[in-house]
């Protein structure tokens, strides 16, 4: 080290300072360590915890938990969308609102006693009562197209498929903030179905196996969910569907529930580090 710093005649001082912190840094690992850590993107593998069947006509948009052992899931396709109340045990449809041929459903969230849900292309979605699937109103947005949807109870979170998360006002429909989510100075494009989980916003990435972790308050990416191994399985079982979309939350159980569309299976999952 000695010899190092003698031949540092020509530095300047920001190349000095650099190698001083480089040199602590290294030394005492943990002070610097420690800060990186924290700030650490995780990548996760899953496991699943228990299997679920899912309606295989379901062309899945939107899901989330609604409470004792029901979920309430968005479906697409022009002629085949809906909103519906569906048993998470027997995958039986409770209550079912079909829609009209000419609207895709999207992004579906349950704010109050209210869903909320979007439709592709349109730039408008509706309202429903949760409880006899009523619907209560139309309104429209102000993203490129309607993806993804959920809540904090508070403001709605929206996708759009480009890599911009929306923060939303659930009475005027106006957009609160935008984040560009990035990693690593890429942007992460196709955000889809999205999921409010522990304060941080899930993301599917559409046509992908992956799921996107975000800090809503600035954006940034906390990290990746890997799931190869559930289309895959699925694939080889002999079924024909279509990618992973769909993330709901049981949040008294700490449940996590994942499907996709024309998917004929649900999965309650556990993360752990992936190795
Ligand atoms: N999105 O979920 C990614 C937003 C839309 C997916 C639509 C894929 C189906 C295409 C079928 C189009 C028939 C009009
Ligand atoms: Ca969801």
């Amino acid at each position: 080290i000695l010899m190092a710093v003698g031949s540092m005649r020509n530095v300047s001082p920001d190349q000095m300072l650099f190698f001083i912190i480089t040199l602590f840094s290294l030394l005492i690992p943990n002070s610097f360590g420690s800060v990186t850590q924290q700030n650490a993107d995780q990548i996760y593998s899953i496991e699943v915890v228990k299997e679920f069947s899912h309606d295989p006509a379901a062309f899945t948009q939107g899901l989330l938990y609604g409470g004792d052992d029901t979920l309430f899931e968005s479906t697409g396709l022009n002629g085949h969308s809906s909103v519906r109340k569906v048993n998470l045990q027997t995958a039986k449809i409770e209550a079912e609102h079909r829609m009209n041929a000419t609207d895709f459903g999207e992004g579906l969230t349950l704010l109050g006693e209210r869903l909320y849900q979007l439709t592709w292309l349109t730039k408008t979605g509706y309202i429903y009562d949760r409880h006899n699937l009523n619907k209560i109103k139309t309104f429209s947005h102000h993203m490129r197209d309607g993806w993804g949807f959920a809540t904090d109870g508070k403001v709605l979170f929206g996708s759009d498929g480009s890599s911009t998360l929306y923060k939303i006002n659930p009475q005027t429909m106006e957009v609160i903030q935008e984040h560009v989510i990035k990693y690593k100075d890429h942007q992460v494009y196709n955000l889809n179905e999205l999921e409010y989980i522990n304060n941080e916003v899930w993301a599917n990435i559409w046509q992908s196996d992956c799921i996107v972790r975000i800090s809503p308050s600035d954006g940034t990416v906390t990290g990746w969910i890997l799931l190869p191994e559930l289309s895959k399985g699925l694939i080889h079982h002999g079924y024909t569907i279509d990618v992973l979309n769909g993330i709901a939350w049981d949040a008294d159980n700490n449940r996590i529930f994942v499907t996709g569309k024309l998917w004929p299976k649900l999965y309650q999952i556990k993360l752990h580090p992936h190795k």
